[in-house]
């Protein structure tokens, strides 16, 4: 069953591609190949953004002109204090045109590596760093991001407690300055945007692995009375996903569409466009159309923040008073009238 699910993803990631990723022309003779090497801060498996970041670089290279551009992933695994020697080994061996990675915390190592090899290109995602000739990064506005599943996890409160009680959860990997500073205070504002009177209760893991410790913590806050929780914690969310299954609690899932993960449990993905991020850029790289030096933000209205409101399990499974209200404000958000700026 996760093969069959894993392979439809895949197919599902592919079609996007098609769609969003501009299909250029197979390069001349005269054409140099490409080296590029991705960096992914921890393990892809289980990571939502990892896992995009990955299939978008791969399908850029494939698009762009099979053979001639080629791939290598390394995975820099959990222990991060080790992120700073794996890039600096990875820039020093000479052997990249370009390193991919995607992480708030890269920018800093990266400033690092840059000074020691001022010629290294580096394509970073999810983080922010201007004014650095070789560097270009694009983060999204996870302000929106967070207010949707925020405002669909007190909508999904409500119906359950009528007032009863306000709280939500999230429960996160660990803390980090865009996680305090923005994705939690998004998440409390969207549900503050149902009712004033809610609060979160955050919880932290502590890593991102353990799928046992973060079960722990989401059955203590359903016990506490937590109807809906947000998981950002990597491959530790199936522990938070099963215990809410248990318990008949709720789920919001981030980054990718989980809705899959566990039908009914799951009644919301607030999501990033990773995948068509990451391929957008190397091919924009690809074509020497990439501006070095420049920070980008990018959000609903860029079509790289995005709820996702058509997959059938939402439709089947989520009620369509909690929908509408959902879609209402979604709508608020494109037309400009709820400006969220990140
Ligand atoms: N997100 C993951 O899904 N998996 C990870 O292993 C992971 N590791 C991270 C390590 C650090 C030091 C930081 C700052 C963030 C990490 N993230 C990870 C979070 C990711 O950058 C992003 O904030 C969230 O995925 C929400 O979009």
């Amino acid at each position: 069953m996760k093969r069959l699910l894993f392979r439809a993803l895949v197919l599902g990631v592919v079609v996007v591609f098609a769609l969003a990723c501009k299909n250029k022309e197979p390069a001349g003779e005269a054409q140099t190949a490409k080296a590029i090497g991705v960096f992914v801060p921890g393990v892809s498996s289980g990571s939502p953004v990892y896992e995009m970041l990955v299939e978008g670089v791969l399908a850029a290279a494939e698009q762009y002109n099979a053979g001639r551009v080629t791939v290598t992933v390394i995975e820099g695994g959990y222990n991060q204090a080790e992120w700073e020697n794996k890039i600096t080994a990875m820039t020093a061996s000479g052997s990249y045109n370009l390193i991919v990675s995607s992480n708030p915390s890269l920018p800093d190592i990266v400033s690092k590596v840059s000074e020691q090899f001022p010629d290294q290109h580096f394509l970073l995602l999810d983080g922010e760093m201007k004014g650095n000739s070789r560097v270009y990064t694009l983060r999204y506005n996870q302000r929106e991001q967070a207010y949707m599943a925020g405002y669909i996890a007190a909508l999904q409160t409500e119906t359950e407690q009528n007032g009863a009680q306000r709280r939500i959860g999230l429960v996160a990997a660990q803390e980090y300055p865009v996680m305090n500073n923005i994705i939690l205070p998004g998440f409390l504002e969207g549900a503050r945007a149902v009712h004033s009177s809610y609060e979160v209760d955050f919880r932290i893991v502590g890593n991102w692995y353990d799928a046992a410790k973060a079960g722990e913590l989401a059955a203590d806050m359903i016990q506490g009375g937590v109807r809906a929780l947000l998981c950002i914690a990597g491959g530790a969310n199936e522990g938070v996903v099963n215990a809410a299954n248990r318990r008949n609690a709720k789920v919001v899932w981030f980054d990718s569409n989980g809705y899959n993960v566990n039908p009914g449990t799951v009644i919301g993905s607030s999501v990033i466009r990773q995948d068509i991020a990451a391929c957008n850029q190397v091919l924009r790289y690809l074509e020497g159309a990439l501006p070095f030096g420049s920070a980008e933000v990018m959000g609903v209205n860029d079509g790289y923040v995005d709820f996702i409101q058509d997959d059938p399990v939402y439709l089947e499974t989520v009620p369509a008073e909690i929908r509408e209200k959902q879609a209402a404000m979604i709508e608020r958000i494109r037309s400009g009238a709820l400006a969220l700026f990140p």
